[in-house]
């Protein structure tokens, strides 16, 4: 019986692999990305490999040799040149010489890195546990980027979802960031929360997201495409679910992507002063709820016993509805509960708040209107 289950787990773990090889690519070399920065980061790095191989090659050859040569069984006896003047000057000299060579390529990369003039246009990347912000400084757009929905659900524990079917599994956002070919674009990134970091490796670089400064960097995307990353700093329970996706476009579908951005944004500013019907949002507030909810207080609204309090049966959810916008709008100080306040629209946070009160066998029966958020702004 032991055993036979344990040939099962084995065939599985075996079968697991294989999938695994199948679908994951696996890369020996750093990627050469896309952008001038990422080349040059690139060329830098197999320089530096070169000359470690030959300093390697030089000194292990020499090793080598001499334990061979003048081994102890032919009757060699130790040479003494202690206090050698020449050697001496030699394995000083030398390495100075190496490690100059090598400074002189890597400073030029730095610098270039560093180089943030003469840029076109500047986003700003905000972590959040967890997810992305991203505003455009110049456009006037701004935005959060989730794990794509359908990928949050396979996720879940028990979801029967089989996530070997999915593309880019963990690696899909559902607004991705949108930046034109060609320009030189200034990234700046801080977060909310606790330290982030912003990674795209076709970029070429990896930058923290850490609240209260702003870190700054950039980049030049030479061809359309889509480029994926990831969070790179250890940020909490989701860091593994917080992925990044950049597309790249040319300059004329990049602007239509503005207008249409621009034109949502104020269609949704405007439909936040008619009245909702409870059923809009009911579905708005869904939604909102996977995205910006669900990852501390469960799909189910049953929290986490000990870490993150549930939501079916809470006093406040079901206690007056003033205290429940309050807790939403500004969290609450020294818990994981974060002010939602400046991350959400009047009708996404009126929708939840609607959602959590008439969900999870909740059964308020309010309906929170945008309008009343927005008055609770002022
Ligand atoms: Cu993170």
């Amino acid at each position: 019986m032991k055993r036979s289950t344990a040939v099962k787990g084995v065939t599985t773990l075996a079968s697991l692999l294989l999938a695994e090889s199948a679908s994951a690519e696996y890369r020996l070399n750093m990627t050469q990305g896309v952008t001038p920065i990422s080349h040059d980061v690139y060329d830098l790095h197999m320089t530096i490999l070169w000359v470690c191989v030959a300093i390697g090659i030089v000194v292990f050859g020499a090793m080598f040799y001499a334990v061979y040569k003048h081994r102890k069984s032919k009757g060699a006896v130790a040479a003494n040149f202690h206090e050698s003047t020449f050697a001496e000057f030699a394995w000083t000299i030398v390495p100075i010489l190496i490690l100059v060579s090598m400074a002189i390529p890597a400073t030029k990369t730095l610098l270039a890195m560093d180089d943030l003039s003469d840029s076109d246009m500047t986003i700003k990347v905000t972590g959040i546990q967890w997810k992305w912000k991203y505003d455009y400084l110049d456009d006037g757009i701004s935005f959060i980027s989730s794990l794509a929905p359908e990928h949050n659900q396979a996720r879940q524990r028990d979801s029967g979802i089989d996530v070997t079917k999915i593309e880019n599994y963990l690696l899909e956002v559902d607004h991705p960031v949108v930046v034109p070919v060609g320009k030189k674009i200034r990234f700046l990134t801080t977060a909310n929360d606790v330290i982030h970091s912003w990674w795209v490796p076709a970029l070429g670089w990896k930058k923290d997201a850490i609240p209260g400064f702003i870190n700054e960097m950039w980049a030049r995307i030479d061809k359309p495409g889509v480029y994926r990353g990831q969070c790179a700093e250890l940020c909490g329970k989701d860091h593994g679910f917080m992925p990044i996706v950049v597309v790249a476009k040319n300059e004329s579908d990049y602007r239509d992507w503005v207008a249409m951005k621009k034109q949502e944004q104020a269609d949704a500013l405007a439909s936040a002063d008619r009245a909702w019907s409870k059923d809009e949002l009911m579905k708005k507030g869904a939604q909102v709820y996977a995205t910006s909810c669900a990852a501390c207080h469960q799909a189910n609204g049953q929290g986490l016993p000990g870490a993150f309090p549930a939501l079916a049966g809470s006093a406040l959810v079901k206690g007056p509805v003033e205290g429940h916008i309050d807790r939403v709008m500004n969290g609450k100080q020294g818990t994981a509960m974060a002010a939602f306040a400046g991350l959400l629209s009047d009708v996404e946070i009126a929708a939840v708040i609607t959602y959590e009160r008439n969900s999870f066998g909740n059964d308020t029966g309010d309906v929170v209107q945008p309008a009343t958020i927005k008055a609770a702004r002022k």
